[in-house]
């Protein structure tokens, strides 16, 4: 599709920048917090890089004012962030800290004295330390009532200044990474846990949504999903079949239960043939289907693409007479141990030819952030919050000032462009903020791999100063947010 001319941001467009507590707040027991499962699962050797770990972060909690002073230079419509569950919390489900809340009543307030409008992320990641000890975390139905208590208590503290909240960031990113390899809390390696952890987040998510919806009617409210456009590596019917299972597989399995309350028919067979679907009741169907988010947050970095896994069917004679068959390893390992790989039937994931990558390895695909905005748009017909997308790079200061950071600035306006062609297309978007404001603690990647318009003088292991120091990108954010185009 060619246009003429692109359709104009609307004047009320929320540009923003976005960020997580853990990343960037530190304070980790500070004025009451409780740990978290991240402050404990960074300290166990081997998990992080080089160690790091967000006891200190960039150290926003004691630095909130200047942040927000300088999100105000750049005139930031919005601010994405999250609250720490164990700030407001401690123990998950006991008493409220008082100075915890009275922490994000001044974030708010300073953020709306500068008329940048807050948007809060109720969960990004760290479940209280307590809850994952007394219940097992998210593993257990019991913890939605822990989380229901948390956001009555944020929602009736903050739902008179706070229009916009994110339920859960990325659950298919944090389910996956937590529960299937190990490499975020709770360190767990089972796919059938996964999937109840999983189903058990959905039913914390519609009761969040419901629970707004009644506390807070004037505001709006939806979860934010680390979304991928899925793409066939040839026109191969057998590929393209690929490329929508693994879209089921990875986009719609969490789509389709915030948008239409119930699963994919395709992924849910499959499971239940393989012994781990979650077991889902009557009542949890009626629920799901009971909450609809108010908008969609999109985080997007980028796609994937797909192939047949071309499975050979072993020959009767090739088998043994216990029925195995040295043929094809997935097909012939116990169901158990297939089910530790329930994609292997349906796709492979390929690399992408087209497609240049960062220096982790991330494919670069702007177009890509137009197909995705349409597709899901298309199939949804919610309005969209782009609350996520940047690039991760190895930010040089240069004498002491300096960060000429132009490949983030090319990188963000190609994205946008394509934001603007979506719009033009007739998305409905509200809003987009990039990742991130400041530089921050990378989950996995320590602070070598920054994201920010802000760089943050620290490295992986020293604090330094932490002076924050606008980048090239900062200047060119603030033209662009000025000009709204
Ligand atoms: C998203 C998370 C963010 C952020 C970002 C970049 O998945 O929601 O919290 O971390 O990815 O990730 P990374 O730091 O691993 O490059």
């Amino acid at each position: 599709m060619y246009y003429k001319s692109l359709k104009r941001f609307p004047k009320k467009f929320l540009w923003g920048a976005a960020s997580a507590a853990y990343q960037i707040e530190g304070a980790w027991n500070t004025d009451g917090k409780g740990p978290s499962i991240w402050d404990t699962f960074s300290k166990i050797p081997g998990k992080t890089y080089h160690g790091t770990n967000g006891d200190v972060a960039i150290d926003h909690y004691h630095h909130y004012r200047e942040d927000v002073q300088l999100m105000s230079e750049m005139g930031l419509k919005a601010y994405r962030f999250s609250i720490a569950w164990s700030r407001i919390i401690p123990d998950g489900d006991g008493k409220v800290n008082a100075k915890g809340l009275k922490f994000y009543d001044d974030l708010i307030n300073d953020l709306l004295d500068h008329n940048i409008q807050p948007v809060i992320t109720l969960y990004h990641w760290d479940i209280p330390q307590a809850l994952q000890d007394k219940f097992g975390g998210w593993a257990s139905r019991k913890v939605i009532a822990a989380f229901k208590k948390y956001c009555q208590t944020v929602f009736a503290q903050y739902g008179d200044r706070v229009k916009y909240w994110v339920t859960f960031n990325e659950q298919n990113v944090f389910t996956a990474m937590g529960y299937r390899w190990a490499s975020h809390p709770p360190n767990v390696t089972d796919v059938k846990r996964m999937y109840a952890a999983n189903h058990i987040i959905n039913l914390a998510n519609a009761v969040a949504i419901n629970l707004f919806h009644e506390m807070v009617p004037e505001g709006k409210i939806g979860p934010s999903f680390g979304y991928g456009p899925t793409y066939p590596i040839t026109a191969d019917p057998n590929d393209v079949l690929a490329a929508d299972n693994a879209d089921d597989f990875n986009n719609n399995w969490w789509l389709d239960v915030y948008c239409r309350g119930t699963y994919p028919v395709l992924v849910m067979n499959h499971l239940k043939n393989l012994g781990i679907a979650p077991e889902v009741t009557e009542d949890d169907s009626r629920l799901l289907k009971s909450a609809k988010p108010d908008f969609l947050g999109i985080n997007y970095y980028h796609g994937g693409t797909f192939q047949q896994n071309k499975i050979e069917h072993p020959s009767k004679e090739e088998h043994d007479e216990k029925g195995f068959s040295s043929k094809d390893p997935y097909l012939m390992q116990p169901k158990d141990a297939q089910a530790q790989q329930p994609e292997t039937p349906m796709f492979k994931n390929v690399q992408n030819p087209y497609l240049p990558k960062t220096e982790w390895g991330w494919e670069i695909d702007p177009v890509g952030f137009r197909v995705a905005l349409r597709r899901v748009y298309e199939k949804y017909q919610l309005p969209i919050m782009v609350t996520e997308n940047g690039l991760g790079a190895k930010d040089q200061l240069e004498d002491g000032k300096v960060v000429n950071d132009q490949y983030r600035i090319d990188y963000l306006q190609a994205h946008i462009t394509e934001m603007q062609r979506a719009l033009t297309d007739g998305v409905e978007l509200l809003g987009y903020c990039a990742w991130s404001f400041t530089d921050l603690l990378s989950w996995l990647n320590g602070y070598k791999k920054r994201y920010g318009f802000v760089y943050i003088n620290r490295n992986d292991d020293s604090e330094l100063d932490l002076a924050r120091i606008p980048k090239k990108s900062f200047y060119w954010y603030q033209d662009f947010i000025r000009r709204n185009s």
